[in-house]
């Protein structure tokens, strides 16, 4: 399909801007890895912190990169799917907004005025500047969705019968979810954080910030994960060589998400006091309600991946696996994809530990949770987001992949380095490793009196993961950035690899229609959400004044 200058142009800049800001991001990532493992010990490292890195790595890695791409790959989606482009004026303007707020809020990190993580609980306080321009970011991602919402109800006018396509339907639910959850964090950074910051107020109430972030906070995450998800349904089939296993279950499973994604948030609170036990188990309970969409999803994959393997000549119980196209240069969509999939195994299992009340209390805050989360965002959707922006800008464009042999090893590399970093995290977070932990100074420091001999192999292990993990995405950078520089070969036009489905069920309206789904989504949003409030309201102590990461006495703000 071609495409104008301008769509390309938005899409280029949507896709570029934040893979070069990813230098920043991994650069922090091994210097996380160095600091924890004792080869630096210090507070800091060419003048920038292990905090201020440490909000570096986690809001561009976690928040830019994959909002940026979830635009991107949405508008592309819908353009490609529904034959016309977006509206070039709001694709502009989600665009400007977006660039601001990242501008922003990046000045106020590299200032070394923001760091709070990419969580930015209270009461450590941030620059206004900062939760301004995440607040920005948010409102340049609303943009889309309300010009995707038009130009699927016109195309739906037209065709009320045929099925959405599945990609389009994973894109419209993906934002909806979002536009949803980030109602919450709205909220907390307008009315609770930028007043505080500011010292209008004296004080927040940090319980409710936490419930109001967590509201926000596991929605995020898939968020993050259905843009990969829309490319191992539609496009994994096809590069592997075979079909959609079923049309129906990617629907079923994409629905589902729309339902559990959001009242789940307090299993990251269950720890804390002011939320009461009944409310924990009933988001406990909604958590393994959301583990099964993504286990309809491994079936499903699994047996399209199967069906491709028997057709490239797999034979055997276990040999269509051998038939599947790891090193094949001309689908190297397929290694990222793969790679993705194998961390998930491990991503998925470790999550599924979390939910469980009694597991959690063991590995809360300890170095198992950054092991689990790396599987999971660092995995799939990590993988999935730079193999598709490599892939859509080289189509577009017309111009070849640069090092193509480079670009196919790439996701091995990668895969490689994390199962070694997280299987050393994971193993540290058993021992008590703490997260988020500036451990040279402390624990492996052999000068320390605190000094932990048994975190040695774990956080080498992870240091040695990091660096497998440094060199790949470096390499990658090289590719991506040579690409760019190099001339069309070809006019670029916009191709996606669509899968055909093995099983194309007759369309269900149910599966096809987004209300009654909302309807139930709202529901159980609030039999989910009200009562954490309610216990929110009725047990938070006082409100705290703001505090600065690197000092326990009250910031003072304002007034004396
Ligand atoms: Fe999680 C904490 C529970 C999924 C990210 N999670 C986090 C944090 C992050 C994160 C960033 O219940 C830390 C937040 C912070 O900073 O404090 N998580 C879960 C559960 C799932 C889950 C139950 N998490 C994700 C995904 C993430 C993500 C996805 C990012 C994208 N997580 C938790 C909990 C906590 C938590 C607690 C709080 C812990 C605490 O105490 O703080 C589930 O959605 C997982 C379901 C997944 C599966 C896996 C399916 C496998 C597939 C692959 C199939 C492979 C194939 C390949 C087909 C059931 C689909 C075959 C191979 C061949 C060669 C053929």
């Amino acid at each position: 399909m071609q495409v104008s200058k301008t769509f390309k142009r938005i899409i280029f800049l949507e896709l570029a801007i934040p893979v070069a800001l990813l230098t920043i991001g991994i650069y922090h990532g091994l210097m996380q890895t160095i600091y924890r493992a004792g080869v630096l010990r210090d507070v800091s490292f060419l003048k920038l912190d292990y905090y201020q890195g440490l909000t570096l790595h986690g809001v561009i890695n976690a928040i830019v990169l994959t909002t940026f791409f979830a635009v991107a790959f949405g508008h592309v989606t819908i353009a490609f799917y529904f034959k016309k482009e977006p509206n070039k004026k709001l694709m502009w303007l989600g665009f400007w907004l977006k660039v601001t707020g990242t501008a922003m809020a990046a000045w106020a990190m590299l200032a070394g005025k923001a760091s709070v993580l990419y969580t930015f609980y209270p009461p450590l306080k941030a620059h206004p500047l900062f939760y301004l321009g995440a607040a920005l970011l948010i409102v340049g991602s609303w943009v889309p969705l309300f010009d995707w919402a038009r130009m699927y109800t016109s195309w739906k006018k037209e065709n009320p019968t045929t099925k959405t396509p599945l990609a389009v339907l994973g894109t419209l639910i993906n934002f909806i979810i979002w536009f949803v959850c980030t109602l919450a964090v709205a909220y907390e950074v307008l009315v609770l954080l930028i007043p505080w910051s500011m010292g209008w107020t004296k004080g927040v109430n940090v319980n409710l910030a936490r419930t109001l972030f967590w509201f926000f906070g596991h929605a995020l995450v898939y968020f993050w994960l259905l843009p990969a998800y829309v490319m191992f349904y539609t496009v994994l089939p096809k590069v592997a060589g075979g079909k959609l296993y079923s049309d129906l279950a990617g629907r079923i499973a994409l629905f589902l998400f729309l339902l559990f994604s959001i009242p789940v948030g307090v299993h990251h609170q269950y720890s804390d006091p002011t939320i009461t036990q009944g409310v924990k188990f009933f988001h406990g309970l909604l958590t393994y309600g959301v583990a099964i969409p993504s286990f309809i999803t491994a079936f499903t994959l699994a047996a399209s991946l199967e069906y491709a393997g028997r057709k490239n000549g797999g034979k055997g119980l276990l040999g269509w696996m051998k038939r599947l196209p790891y090193f094949d240069k001309t689908r190297f969509l397929f290694p990222y994809f793969i790679c993705g999939l194998i961390l998930f195994v491990f991503g998925g299992v470790t999550g599924i530990i979390n939910a469980s009340y009694s597991l959690n209390s063991v590995v809360h805050n300890t170095a198992w949770m950054p092991g689990h989360f790396h599987m999971t965002i660092a995995g799939p959707v990590f993988l999935a987001i730079i193999g598709m922006s490599l892939y859509l800008y080289s189509n577009m464009s017309g111009k070849k992949i640069f090092m193509l042999n480079v670009a196919t090893i790439i996701p091995y590399l990668w895969m490689i380095g994390m199962l070694v970093f997280s299987f050393g995290m994971s193993w540290g977070g058993l021992r008590g490793e703490p997260r988020r932990t500036n451990l040279g100074t402390t624990y492996l420091n052999p000068e320390s009196p605190l000094y932990r001999s048994d975190w040695v192999p774990t956080t080498m292990l992870a240091l040695f993961g990091g660096i497998i993990m440094f060199i790949a995405g470096m390499l990658f950078l090289v590719v991506f950035f040579g690409t760019i520089l190099r001339k069309k070969s070809v006019e670029g036009k916009l191709e996606i690899p669509v899968s055909e489905a093995y099983h194309d069920e007759k369309r269900i309206p149910i599966f096809d229609r987004f209300k009654p789904w909302i309807v139930t989504m709202i529901i159980v949003l609030l039999l989910a959400y009200v009562p954490a409030l309610l216990n929110v309201n009725k047990n938070s102590g006082p409100k705290a004044p703001p505090y600065n990461i690197d000092n326990p006495v009250p910031v003072v703000t304002g007034k004396k």
